[in-house]
């Protein structure tokens, strides 16, 4: 073994002091395998074939949101295809366990599934869409900076427990899973993405294809999930990421998106792009209350996200009585423009710029996502976001209370 090797090994062992993790065992449907030791495995001539990807994150480091459009984001850094699949049934369990976790460093974990389209030992990491089946966020914000699923996941010695969903088309599948620890995330660019991969053979019968979202499209790094800071209280979180899917969900384009192709002169190909790749429709069965007093009908799916927790949510700002028509303001095709001037109060219905945000009053947000406005959510406390319609949330900080600051612990 060459001297740099070893001292590489001796580096890493080091970092493993300071604590972070990757997953070190899975357990599909009972069967139980091994997960890539990238503190052992990547220094090996000959290391064993499985259904996790490797890296060479030998210093279990991280992603960070100025990397989000990078392919390290998809799988880890320098990340290549596991030569095996796990056979799955729908509706079956997976339960992904991380060899260590610090427990400073909180935030969601989320899972998600993208499908190879053949088989995931050559794929492209680049061309593959994920949906999400899985996310933990916020669990309880008594007590600064609360508990979070990656506590959760510590108690439940360094696991979670993610379920398939029922209904998904057999075939190969990435399954994508992720800690995004946000104990820096007061920072722009302070996140840290912990994602790790592996490959499984869904069987059944099953017929949706749920649509997805390219890995270098999840997220920005002004996403209020993102760009957040866990050391004052909130009052509410939303977990980064496109929508929860959940079994019973159509994936078909909507008018709304087709029509939203169509839309603003001034939009980018960024924007385009997002469309291309956010085509699911809302389910019909998800029928949660949308967070809009308004007398008009409801959007006919609500964007709610029934397996993320939102505890602490109290619910929307009170809802102006005046809002019934404003979302008749809100052009749905050929909008050359769409300024905040024209735009106030809670907006329900059709939108034309998916995934844009909508910042009400400073106080309150909603994004536009498959064609409809979702439910109006509180900012946290503490901070402002800038009102008006545009492609990035932008929240800044109001005054802060700064007798947390001791509570702080720099990022490592
Ligand atoms: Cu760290």
């Amino acid at each position: 073994m060459s001297l740099s090797k070893i001292s590489s090994i001796l580096l890493a062992s080091v970092t493993l002091v300071a604590g972070h993790g990757y997953v070190s065992s899975i357990e599909v449907d009972g069967t139980t395998y091994g997960g890539y030791l990238v503190d052992t495995y990547y220094f090996e001539s000959d290391p064993p074939e499985l259904i996790a990807w490797s890296t060479n994150a030998t210093d279990d480091g991280y992603i960070s949101p100025t990397q989000y459009d990078n392919s390290n984001i998809v799988c880890h850094r320098g990340s290549a295809p596991g030569a095996l699949s796990a056979p799955v049934v729908p509706g079956g369990s997976v339960r992904m366990t991380w060899n260590t976790w610090p427990t400073d460093h909180h935030g969601p974990v989320i899972t998600y599934l993208a499908n190879c389209n053949g088989s995931c030992s050559d794929v492209d990491k680049t061309a593959l869409q994920f949906f999400k089946i899985d996310a933990g966020g916020l669990i309880s914000d008594a007590d600064v900076p609360g508990t979070w699923a990656t506590d959760e996941l510590i108690e439940d010695s360094y696991s979670r427990n993610i379920t398939i969903p029922t209904d998904i088309e057999a075939g190969n599948y990435v399954l994508r899973h992720e800690i995004i620890a946000l104990h820096g995330a007061e920072d722009l660019d302070g996140a840290q993405n912990y994602p790790q991969c592996i490959n499984l053979n869904v069987t059944g019968s099953g017929t949706a294809t749920p649509s997805g979202t390219l890995g270098t499209h999840l997220y920005k790094d002004t996403d209020p999930g993102i760009y957040v800071d866990i050391w004052q209280t909130l009052s509410t979180y939303i977990i980064p990421g496109p929508t929860l899917y959940t079994a019973g969900s159509t994936a078909t384009a909507t008018a709304a998106a087709a029509a939203a192709a169509t839309a603003s002169a001034a939009t980018t190909s960024a924007f385009t792009t997002a469309v291309a790749s956010t085509t699911e429709t809302p389910s019909p069965l998800s029928a949660q209350t949308t967070l809009s007093t308004s007398s008009r009908p409801q959007p006919t799916g609500s964007n709610d996200q029934p397996g993320q927790n939102r505890p602490g949510m109290v619910g929307p700002s009170t809802p102006s009585e005046s809002t019934s028509s404003v979302s008749d303001s809100i052009p749905t095709s050929n909008t050359s423009s769409i300024t905040a001037s024209t735009t106030s109060g809670v907006l329900s219905g059709s939108c034309s710029e998916e995934d844009y945000w909508y910042c009400n009053g400073g106080t309150a947000f909603q994004r536009c996502v498959n064609g409809e406005w979702d439910a109006s959510q509180s900012v946290a406390d503490g901070t402002v976001c800038t009102a008006g319609i545009s492609e990035t949330l932008t929240i800044s900080a109001a005054p802060r209370r700064r007798d947390l600051g001791r509570m702080r612990r720099r990022n490592v």
